[in-house]
């Protein structure tokens, strides 16, 4: 318990690599799926709440030190207009991955369209919409930084080969 409680401490102390935006704190449920994927690779990061229109000065300081701070790759999450990833990427050529949130009328198919149809010259890489896309981007994430760390590549293949244990195979024969 002791060590575990140290593990932990020592991962605070190392500077984020992964920012992780949203843009409201409606999305926080939703976006805790990427956090804690990223918790489990032991991927220092950091969980960040702002707006794109409602507060989209402190998007842009933000998005505009993330690299001189360390940051080597942004999730951002938003729902409805959804610009929140476009708006980041303006502003950085750090990878930025946008996860389109399940909210309003449209049932996120409005993320959807908002977060992945970008004009040439600034992409965003767009995941599925919701938890499965907030799980994906923090995995591509992962994916992205372990080009250049072999440890967390390990870890990444590890992973895979017991999600395809967990998958049963042949569950019945005829004849
Ligand atoms: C977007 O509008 C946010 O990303 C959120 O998904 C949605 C609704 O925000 P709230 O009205 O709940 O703050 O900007």
């Amino acid at each position: 318990m002791a060590t575990a409680k140290k593990k932990r401490g020592s991962t605070k102390k190392r500077p984020p690599v992964v920012g992780v935006l949203m843009g409201s704190s409606s999305d926080l449920e939703v976006m805790e799926r990427a956090a804690k994927c990223l918790e489990s690779l032991d991927i220092p990061h950091e969980v960040v709440v702002t707006s794109a229109h409602r507060s989209p000065e402190r998007t842009a300081r933000y998005t505009k030190s993330a690299k001189r701070r360390g940051i080597k790759v942004l999730v951002v999450g938003a729902g409805r207009a959804a610009h929140l990833a476009g708006a980041v990427a303006a502003n950085t050529t750090l990878p930025v991955l946008g996860v389109p949130l399940e909210s309003g009328a449209l049932a996120g198919k409005d993320a959807l369209l908002s977060t992945v149809q970008m004009p040439a010259g600034v992409p965003v890489g767009t995941l599925a919409i919701g938890g499965a896309g907030a799980e994906n981007a923090a995995l591509l994430a992962a994916s992205i930084l372990a080009l250049d760390d072999s440890r967390l590549a390990a870890k990444l293949e590890r992973r895979r080969r017991e999600m395809a244990a967990k998958v049963p195979g042949t569950v019945r024969r005829y004849g």
